[in-house]
């Protein structure tokens, strides 16, 4: 990275992404000091791209200038320094698993449905996309109703939170859809992190950073 290592460590983020929204969920709940710099995707600072030059976010800069740039990462570190809630005390291979098949097929099927025109070129149908989404909920509503409420029993881990924003975004693609079609716990699921305080901290809105504006603190939950 170039210039001297921050303070505080630093957050480039995308307010409606959800990679940057399970990151940080986690720094939040872990009560980390970050400031936040908020980023336009089609418009990203310089500053991120020398930190990251394979410019996706969220990006975490740390004080010694180390640099966490995958989002499961960023939730690791915070966690690892303080976990409040446990989100580290479920099964990590199951919840490996859950995040693979999420990350992968799942986001697959999500941006298939949701922008098809961007895979015009393969000929994709977002309906099947849909039902492809759709199939992979029924198995993670199957485990909620068996776990008592959460992915991994009943009280939400990492598994839960790093995987609720992209079933977030699903939803939203055509909500009246949703209603009618998803299974009642995946349902039930979705609205109580929606409505959780943790999440709305984590979704204060913060204008585009740009170099020589203050940067505000990542708000934390409690
Ligand atoms: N594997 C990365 C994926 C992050 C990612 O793809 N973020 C999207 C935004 S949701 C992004 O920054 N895309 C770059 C762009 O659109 O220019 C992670 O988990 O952090």
């Amino acid at each position: 990275m170039s210039g001297p290592p921050p303070k505080s460590p630093i957050l480039y983020t995308f307010r409606r992404c959800p990679y940057a929204m399970r990151a940080r969920l986690a720094l939040s709940v872990a009560q980390m000091d970050v400031r936040v710099r908020e980023v336009v995707l089609r418009d990203k600072p310089a500053e991120m791209l020398a930190a990251s030059p394979k410019g996706t976010v969220p990006v975490l800069v740390l004080e010694s200038g180390e640099v966490i740039d995958e989002s499961l990462d960023v939730m690791r570190w915070a966690l690892a320094q303080n976990d409040p809630q446990g989100w580290l005390s479920a099964d990590a291979a199951e919840a490996s698993a859950l995040i693979t098949q999420n990350d992968g097929p799942f986001k697959g099927a999500l941006d298939r449905y949701k922008y098809p025109n961007r895979y015009e070129a393969e000929g994709i149908d977002p309906l099947e996309n849909r039902a492809a989404g759709l199939e992979i909920l029924r198995g993670l509503s199957a485990r909620i109703a068996a776990n008592g409420g959460q992915l991994l029993g009943p009280a939400p881990t990492l598994a839960d939170m790093a995987i609720f924003p992209f079933v977030r975004q699903f939803a939203h693609t055509d909500a009246d859809w949703w209603n009618a079609a998803a299974p009642e716990p995946v349902k039930t699921w979705l609205a109580g992190h929606k409505q959780s305080a943790l999440f709305r901290t984590i979704m204060a809105k913060f204008p585009q950073w740009a170099p020589g504006d203050a940067e505000p603190a990542l708000p934390v939950a409690g």
